[in-house]
């Protein structure tokens, strides 16, 4: 063993973590090579930290108060119109000034939609098939033709899919965005660890290692150097959101000038739950504390609470989509990130003392991007319709699927039709009326009557209306 070797070795069993040498002497030299890089890397009194987590129960870290947060509410009084007016300007002149950045977290595996590739790939076009990620670039090209401006785009990927999702965006000549104006970074990964704390192995020679969370895109962004060429362009605000959403709409005006009169740092978009069973995080606060409020952490009479309105009391469901200032990400990142850790306890497929593979109770450690709403004095939270900006594509089949994604596209788009007068194709074998309109045409259904081409290009799949 080489002097390294030796003091790395030593290093890891004074912090109780001499299992992952447990194989060393099978292993090749690059095998070797490969072990010591992944435990160099490692921060042993950091993986101690995460250990203590495990010894909490889930019970001693649950909140005891809840609040509603305020709403900047769907259904507008006058005021409320007024203000949005505004907004709306206010939000203008915000990207035409170019003060505004893209930020798309793809990091995760999509293993529950069972995808063999980055998520973002996945077509979900009913007819023209188009990506996700192609979705995503017409919306940004339509922003920066609308506001003449280039913006930037940064993509967050983990290890496992960096390379792959790269080479996804040059085969596709990056969705006609200029390629300098998309920047990829990858997010870093945590050791997952047995339930006694001790760092679990994915094979004889590796660690067992998984993405540190959605919250882990601000060091991210910070340690990949995104930040500070952000900063260096001018842009002041960043619009995050999730891969998995072909509805989203990052580049929206009345949300960024709500955020900004208010004076926020950090805001939210939000849809209705659709009933109080829906597992979705709702945002409020927590023992006082703005955040996502996690479904199983809220009391069930809390989940069924009405307002006198008859909505629910606690219905602010989060769709994953926030304006971030660049300024609060720097701070928010200058001593390390400081978010909390969640942690997630799973079966995983490890390789074990023995050197078999096997089965084995562990858990991961996570951080969650709206963990960061606590930080931010001021913040604004906007309902916007589910119809029109949230359908993920998250599961195989059922709700959140790319079987729900394509009704929801077509319900839209199919409405947005109707309403220019224009004839629908004929309801598909699952009662569909498949119609599909680009980003860069229209995202509106004002917009679409304004711009609608009289005939659409038909095919077997259904209507699509493009743009020129
Ligand atoms: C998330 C939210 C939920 C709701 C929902 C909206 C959490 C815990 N829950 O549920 O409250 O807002 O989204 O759609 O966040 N990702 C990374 N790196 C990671 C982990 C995730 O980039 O290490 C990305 C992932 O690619 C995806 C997004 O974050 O774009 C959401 O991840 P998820 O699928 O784990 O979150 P989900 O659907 O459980």
């Amino acid at each position: 063993m080489t002097a390294t070797a030796n003091q790395l070795r030593q290093r890891a069993e004074a912090c109780g973590q001499g299992q992952i040498f447990a194989h060393w002497d099978q292993l090749s030299e690059t095998s070797r090579g490969q072990l010591l890089g992944q435990v160099d890397a490692l921060d042993f009194e950091f993986i101690a930290e995460l250990g203590v987590l495990l010894t909490r129960s889930a019970s001693e870290a649950a909140p005891s108060t809840f609040e509603p947060p305020e709403l900047f509410p769907l259904a507008r009084d006058a005021a409320c119109e007024r203000r949005a007016l505004e907004a709306r300007g206010v939000g203008t002149e915000i990207m035409a000034a170019g003060e505004v950045g893209f930020v798309l977290v793809a990091g995760g595996q999509a293993s529950r939609l069972g995808y063999d590739g980055p998520k973002g790939a996945f077509p979900v076009g009913p007819v023209s098939r188009r990506t996700l990620f192609d979705f995503h670039a017409r919306r940004i090209r339509a922003a920066r033709e609308r506001h003449g401006v280039s913006m930037p785009w940064y993509i967050m990927t983990s290890p496992a899919n960096d390379a792959v999702t790269r080479a996804f965006f040059v085969e596709n000549d990056y969705f006609g965005l200029p390629a300098e104006d998309v920047t990829f970074f990858s997010q870093e990964m945590l050791p997952a660890l047995d339930l006694e704390g001790r760092i679990l192995m994915a094979a004889k020679d590796a660690l067992f290692l998984a993405p540190n969370g959605h919250g882990g895109v601000l060091a991210a962004l910070a340690s990949s150097g995104c930040l500070a060429a952000a900063r260096e362009r001018g842009v002041k605000r960043l619009s995050y959101f999730q891969v998995d959403n072909p509805l989203v709409r990052p580049a929206d005006e009345l949300f960024l000038g709500l955020h900004a009169l208010a004076g926020a740092r950090m805001s939210s978009k939000v849809v209705a739950k659709r009933d109080p069973g829906e597992k979705v995080g709702v945002i409020g606060r927590a023992d006082g504390t703005l955040g996502c409020i996690e479904y199983s952490d809220l009391p069930e009479d809390l989940r069924q609470a009405r307002d006198a309105d008859g909505r629910l009391l606690f219905g602010a469901g989060n769709i994953a989509v926030h304006i971030i200032d660049t300024d609060f990400v720097e701070e928010l990142t200058r001593d390390g990130l400081n978010l909390g850790w969640h942690v997630a306890r799973k079966n995983m497929q490890v390789v074990n003392a023995a050197g078999e593979s096997a089965e084995t109770a562990g858990a991961k450690f996570e951080a969650f991007v709206f963990d960061a709403l606590a930080k931010s004095p001021e913040s604004v939270t906007l309902e916007v319709a589910r119809s029109e900006e949230f359908s993920p594509v998250k599961n195989a089949e059922g709700e959140d699927s790319p079987a729900s994604a394509r009704r929801d596209l077509c319900t839209l788009f199919s409405a947005w039709a109707s309403e220019a007068g224009l004839d629908l194709p004929a309801p598909d074998s699952a009662g569909i009326e498949v119609v599909e309109v680009d980003p860069l045409l229209a995202e509106s259904a004002a917009a679409f009557c304004e711009v609608a081409p009289e005939a659409p290009h038909a095919s077997e799949l259904g209507h699509l209306y493009d743009a020129p």
